[in-house]
C-alpha cells in the first residue's frame, strides 16, 4: 500500500513539473523569447488574424461580426456608444485555464513562464494589438494583472508605473482607454481576511494604500470608472465576526476612496461590484438591493454606482434582468460586466453571454437607462478551461459583442412595435383614475380609500396577461 502511494506521488510530481516546463519560454520561440528578460517580439502577436469587421447576419465568417456595427445608429445612438465595449485584461491576457482540479491549459505563443516586468510588457503590447483587431477600444485592468508584486509597497508601485508608462504610450498610439480600474484586493494572503474588512489595522492601511495608487493609475490612464469588488469583504463565519463593525469599516474606506479621488482631481465614477458570495461565504456587497441600502445608511449615495455582474446577479438568487432594474430605478446603473453562469453549474462560470432572450432582456433596462456612459459593457468573461487556440480568444469576444448587439436590435423591434409596452400601461392603467393619482401623490388615506371601498363594491381584477406577454417578447428574438 505504502509503495503504491509513493508510486502515485512520484508520477504526480513527475506531471506537475512536465506542466511546469511547459510554462517556461516555449522552444519554438527562438529569439522572440529570451526567459523574460527582453519584452521583444517580432512581427503580429496575431498573425493571421485581421482586423474583425462587419459582415452581416447572412455571413458565414466566424471572425466576423453579423449584428455588432458599431458605426450604424439604433435608437438613436451608435451601436458603439451604447455598447461601449471594454477588454478584461485579466481574463483574456492572464486566464490560463486552470481550475482547482487541473494545471493551466492555455499556453499562449508570447508567454515566457515567468512573472516578470519584460513579460508584463509583451504581454501589454499583445493586448493592445488584439484590442485593435477586435475593434474595442476600452480596457479594464486590476493593479496586480498588468504588473508584478515587488518585495516592498515601493517595489511594487514602481513595477506598476513602468508597465502603466507602457500603457499610456500605447493608448496615445491605439485611441484606447481604460473603462475603468481597479485594485486586486483578494489574491495576496495578507488579504485573507478582507481587505477593508480586515480584523487587522496593519492590511487595513496596506489596501489603502493600494487603492491610493490605483486610483492614480487609473486616472494617469485617462479611465472613465474605478471598481470596489469587494474580493474578501466578507465572513466565513459569524463566530468570530464583527460584522457592525467591519461594515463601519468598509463605508469609512469607500468614503477615503471618495476624499481621495476628489483630492487628485478624479471625475471618473466610483463603481460598486456586488456579488453574494465567492471567495467568502457571505460577501458585503449581496446584491444590488443590499449595496443600495448599504450607501444609502452611510451617507455615500450620489458618490458610488452599481456595476452589476451577470453572473454575481445569478448567484445571488436573482436574473441579471433583476438587478440591472433595481440598480436602474434608483439611479444606480453605472456599468455591467457581461458574463453569464451556467444553469447546470452553481458557481461564477464567467462564460461569456450568448443567450439572445437574456442580452434583449439587458439591454432593455440599458436603453430605459439611456446607455450606461460613462460606464460601459465589460467583458468579465473567460474562454472555458477546453478553448486553447489564439484564436478563441477571438471568437469568444465576437460572440458576446454580437449577442448584446442582437439584443439591441431585438430591444428597436419591441419599441418599434409598441405592443408590450402597451400592455405593461394598460395592466397599470386604473392608477391614471382621479383616486389613483390621488395614491400616487401620496395622498391616499386610508379613510378615503375605504369609503371608496365602500361606494365601488367588490373590485373586477383583470387577466396578467403573462403568456401574452411571452409571445410578445418572443416576437422580437
Ligand atoms: C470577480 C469579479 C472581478 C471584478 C473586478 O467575480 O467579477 O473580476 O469584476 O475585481
Ligand atoms: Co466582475
Amino acid at each position: 500500500m505504502k509503495g503504491s502511494k509513493l508510486l502515485l506521488l512520484l508520477v504526480a510530481l513527475c506531471l506537475s513539473a512536465a506542466i511546469a516546463a511547459e510554462q517556461t519560454c516555449p522552444a519554438d520561440l527562438d529569439s522572440k523569447c529570451d526567459g523574460g528578460a527582453s519584452d521583444d517580439w517580432e512581427g503580429e502577436f496575431f498573425p493571421g488574424i485581421p482586423k474583425i469587421k462587419y459582415e452581416g447576419p447572412t455571413s458565414k465568417n466566424p471572425l466576423a461580426y453579423k449584428w455588432y456595427n458599431a458605426e450604424e445608429v439604433i435608437l438613436g445612438k451608435k451601436m458603439k456608444d451604447w455598447m461601449r465595449f471594454s477588454v478584461a485584461f485579466w481574463h483574456t491576457f492572464r486566464g490560463t485555464g486552470g481550475d482547482p482540479f487541473g494545471a493551466p491549459t492555455k499556453v499562449w505563443p508570447w508567454e515566457d513562464g515567468t512573472n516578470s516586468l519584460a513579460m508584463a510588457k509583451r504581454r501589454m503590447r499583445a493586448h493592445f494589438e488584439f484590442m485593435e483587431k477586435v475593434g474595442v477600444d476600452k480596457w479594464c485592468f486590476h493593479d496586480r494583472d498588468i504588473a508584478p508584486d515587488g518585495k516592498t509597497l515601493e517595489e511594487t508601485n514602481a513595477n506598476l508605473d513602468e508597465i502603466v508608462e507602457l500603457a499610456k504610450q500605447l493608448q496615445t498610439e491605439t485611441n484606447i482607454k481604460p473603462l475603468w480600474g481597479t485594485a486586486q484586493l483578494f489574491m495576496h494572503p495578507r488579504y485573507m481576511h478582507g481587505a477593508a474588512t480586515s480584523p487587522e489595522v496593519k492590511v487595513y492601511a496596506y489596501a489603502a494604500a493600494q487603492v491610493k495608487k490605483a486610483l492614480e493609475v487609473t486616472h494617469y490612464l485617462g479611465g472613465e470608472n474605478y471598481v470596489f469588488w469587494g474580493g474578501r469583504e466578507g465572513y466565513q463565519t459569524l463566530l468570530n465576526t464583527d460584522m457592525k463593525r467591519e461594515l463601519d469599516h468598509m463605508a469609512n474606506f469607500l468614503q477615503a476612496a471618495v476624499d481621495y479621488k476628489k483630492k487628485i482631481g478624479f471625475n471618473g465614477t466610483l463603481l460598486i461590484e456586488p456579488k453574494p458570495q465567492e471567495p467568502t461565504k457571505h460577501q458585503y456587497d449581496w446584491d444590488v438591493a443590499t449595496t443600495f441600502s448599504f450607501l444609502q445608511k452611510y451617507g455615500l449615495i450620489g458618490e458610488f454606482k452599481i456595476n452589476v455582474e451577470c453572473n454575481h446577479a445569478t448567484l445571488s438568487g436573482h436574473s441579471c434582468h433583476h438587478e440591472l432594474e433595481t440598480a436602474r430605478i434608483n439611479g444606480l446603473l453605472g456599468n455591467i460586466d457581461a458574463n453569464t453562469g451556467d444553469p447546470q453549474v452553481g458557481w461564477d462560470t464567467d462564460q461569456f453571454l450568448t443567450d439572445i432572450a437574456e442580452a434583449t432582456l439587458v439591454m432593455s433596462s440599458v436603453v430605459k437607462n439611456g446607455g450606461l456612459a460613462p460606464g460601459g459593457f465589460n467583458f468579465d468573461a473567460k474562454l472555458r478551461r477546453e478553448s486553447t487556440d489564439v484564436e478563441d480568444m477571438f471568437l469568444a469576444h465576437i460572440s458576446g459583442m454580437d449577442t448584446l448587439a442582437r439584443g439591441l436590435r431585438n430591444v428597436e423591434k419591441l419599441i418599434e412595435d409598441g405592443s408590450l409596452d402597451e400592455l405593461v400601461h394598460k395592466r397599470y392603467q386604473s392608477f391614471d383614475s382621479e383616486i389613483g393619482a390621488l395614491i400616487e401623490a401620496g395622498k391616499g388615506d386610508f379613510e378615503m380609500l375605504e369609503k371608496k371601498v365602500l361606494e365601488w363594491g367588490e373590485p373586477t381584477v383583470p387577466s396578467g396577461k403573462q403568456e401574452l406577454a411571452e409571445i410578445l417578447f418572443q416576437s422580437a428574438l
